[in-house]
């Protein structure tokens, strides 16, 4: 359930938003930012497939040794949906790529998807920022640590902590000097205390959140 990734073994650390597809945008990102694939690490939130325009682009960035990931309810649903032959749950939630792609294509596509059965649902980054908390939708404990068990579908999909931020109630969670979450897209990335949500809904036409741990 838990990763852990040393800061020390890498020049810069990035954290990228929810891709959902959207490969291009990504590129554009990481040209911008002098990304050294070589020398660098690029972290995603969770829910790299469904809705954008590349899934199995962002769905391949699992074969590189510059990319590390936690998994979103997306990659879940599609894992879920190739290993019980079930698709509609994943079809109604953007996964009509699957379907779309040519039998090769959906035959790399489930070797992927076997690939992300080894995700994990939270990475710890210890780096010059701090110790960094990464998982989709929460964590939802007051207070972290290291192999706590934490319930699987609350980290995939809860929205009650966010929900409960905009109402006013600050719900914090101790034990790390940051958190971040993505699962909700919303205008504009939104910090409160030592929790930071970075979806910005690339897929919905909004900006590709990009964060440097290190
Ligand atoms: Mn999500």
């Amino acid at each position: 359930m838990y990763q852990r990734i040393a800061g020390k073994q890498w020049r810069h650390i990035w954290l990228v938003g929810d891709l959902h597809g959207c490969w291009q945008p990504l590129m554009a990102e990481l040209k911008a930012r002098k990304f050294n694939p070589y020398q660098d690490l690029l972290i995603s939130v969770g829910d790299l497939i469904d809705r954008g325009a590349a899934s199995y682009q962002c769905l391949g960035l699992l074969n590189e040794t510059w990319f590390a990931a936690i998994r979103g309810n997306h990659e879940q649903m599609a894992m879920d949906a190739v290993d019980n032959g079930d698709m509609s749950l994943w079809y109604m939630n953007g996964g009509a790529w699957f379907l779309d792609s040519a039998p090769a294509i959906q035959a790399d596509i489930k070797r992927l998807l076997q690939k992300c059965h080894q995700l994990p649902y939270i990475i710890e980054v210890d780096c010059e920022s701090g110790l960094n908390i990464v998982a989709h939708a929460d964590y939802p404990s007051a207070e972290y640590a290291w192999q706590k068990a934490v319930d699987p579908q609350q980290v995939l999909w809860n929205r009650q902590r966010l929900s409960d931020h905009f109402a006013g109630r600050h719900v914090p969670i101790t034990g790390a000097d940051h958190f971040w979450f993505g699962h909700t897209p919303l205008q504009e990335r939104y910090d409160v205390g030592n929790q930071h949500y970075i979806d910005t809904g690339a897929v919905f036409g909004g900006e590709l959140t990009m964060v440097q741990l290190q």
